[in-house]
C-alpha cells in the first residue's frame, strides 16, 4: 500500500462485510453516511496484517498489525489472509482489535523459503522464519547503525507559522536547542531557498538526527540515504512508542529503515522527539529532504543537503567508516 502525498494520514483495515451484497453499488455522499454505511455494513473483525516492508525496504522481523498507518508518503509491503471468499471492506478508520492469523502468514513465508531460498542460506532463513517473532534479518539490506559510533549530530524541526493578512503562512525547516528534561525548541528557521545549501555532510559519516514536528505532524522524507529509527519518544508519557511492545499505531518502527518518518505531535502540539540515523555511503552532491505532504514541500518546507569528500573544504572531516 502506498500513499503518495495528496491528502492526510490513513489508517487501513480490511473487515468482513456484513450488509446486504445488493447495497453494494457504488455511492457518493457526505462523510456522515459513508461513515454509517460502513458502521452498519463492515461489522467484520479487523483482520490481522503482516507487514514485511516499509517504504520498499525489509523490516528486521514481522509486524503484524490491524491497521496499516500510512502518513504522506509511506509505502507499507503487507500479507493478509482473508479467512474466507466472502466480500471484504477496506476501510480508513480505527476500530477494535482482530483475531490472529500468524499461523498462515509465518507457513506462507516459510514454504516460499523452502522452495526458492538457495541451499547455502536456505536452513538459517528458515529458522528465523519460524521464530515466533518471524524474524527477516536475512533480508534487511543495511547494516543497524544502532550501536555504532556515530561521527556527527543533526537537529531537525518543522513548523507552520500562522502569518496574519499575508497570502500564505509559513512553512519552515529549523535546528533544535535541546535541553535535557524539557520540550524541544525551534530555532533558525527559514523556508527553502534557491541557491542556498542548508547542510555540508561527508561522505562516509554515520549520523544521528534528532527530529520534532511543532504544532502540527509532517512526515520528513529524506532523499538517498535511507535512515534508521532510533526511538520516538511520547511528549505526554516519556514513553518510547516505536518499541515493539509500545501498544502505539508507532509501534515496531525502532530499527528498521525508511526514507520517511512521520513526526507526530500530541494534541496540543507538542512534539514526539524522534531520533534516526544514516549513512552516507557512496552519493557525493546535492539533494534534498522535505516534509512529504506536498503542499507543505512546494510552500517552502525543504532543504538542500550536500555530501562533499572528507577533504573537501568546508566538510567536516572523518569519512573513514570501517563497516
Ligand atoms: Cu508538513
Amino acid at each position: 500500500m502506498i500513499q503518495a502525498g495528496v491528502s492526510g494520514s490513513v489508517s487501513v483495515s480490511f473487515r468482513k462485510y456484513n450488509g446486504d451484497p445488493a447495497n453494494l453499488s457504488y455511492r457518493g455522499g457526505s462523510v456522515q453516511q459513508r461513515d454509517a454505511f460502513v458502521g452498519d455494513a463492515c461489522t467484520g473483525e479487523e483482520i490481522d496484517q503482516f507487514s514485511i516492508a516499509l517504504d520498499g525496504l525489509t523490516r528486521s522481523r514481522v509486524n503484524v498489525q490491524q491497521r496499516t498507518m500510512l502518513h504522506p508518503g509511506y509505502r507499507d509491503d503487507v500479507l493478509v489472509a482473508f479467512p474466507g471468499p466472502v466480500i471484504y471492506c477496506i476501510v480508513a478508520n480505527d476500530s477494535t482489535a482482530g483475531q490472529t492469523a500468524q499461523s498462515f502468514a509465518q507457513a506462507f513465508l516459510v514454504d516460499a523459503a523452502k522452495q526458492h531460498m538457495p541451499k547455502s542460506v536456505r536452513s538459517a532463513i528458515v529458522d528465523d522464519l519460524s521464530d515466533d517473532v518471524i524474524g527477516l534479518d536475512a533480508f534487511v539490506a543495511h547494516d543497524s547503525l544502532l550501536d555504532v559510533e556515530i561521527d556527527n549530530r543533526q537537529t531537525l524541526g518543522f513548523d507552520t507559522i500562522i502569518v496574519e493578512d499575508a497570502p500564505k503562512n509559513e512553512f519552515v525547516v529549523g535546528d533544535l536547542e535541546l535541553s535535557p528534561g524539557k520540550l524541544p525548541k525551534l530555532v533558525k528557521a527559514s523556508e527553502f531557498e534557491l541557491g542556498r545549501v542548508d547542510r555540508t555532510l561527508t561522505l562516509g559519516n554515520v549520523e544521528e538526527w534528532t527530529l520534532a514536528a511543532f504544532t502540527e505532524g509532517h512526515p520528513f522524507h529524506k532523499h538517498v540515504n535511507p535512515v534508521q529509527i532510533g526511538s520516538s519518544i511520547d511528549p505526554d508519557t516519556g514513553i518510547d512508542v516505536s518499541k515493539f511492545d509500545s501498544g502505539s499505531v508507532y509501534a515496531g518502527l525502532s530499527g528498521q529503515w525508511k526514507d520517511t518518518v512521520f513526526l507526530p505531535t500530541n494534541l496540543f502540539g507538542a512534539p514526539y522527539v524522534v531520533t534516526i540515523r544514516t549513512h552516507y555511503r557512496r552519493y557525493i552532491g546535492t539533494f534534498v529532504l522535505h516534509c512529504h505532504i506536498l503542499d507543505h514541500e512546494d510552500f517552502g518546507m525543504m532543504q538542500v543537503l550536500e555530501v562533499k569528500m572528507p577533504t573537501a573544504p568546508g566538510a567536516g572531516g572523518h569519512g573513514a567508516h570501517g563497516h
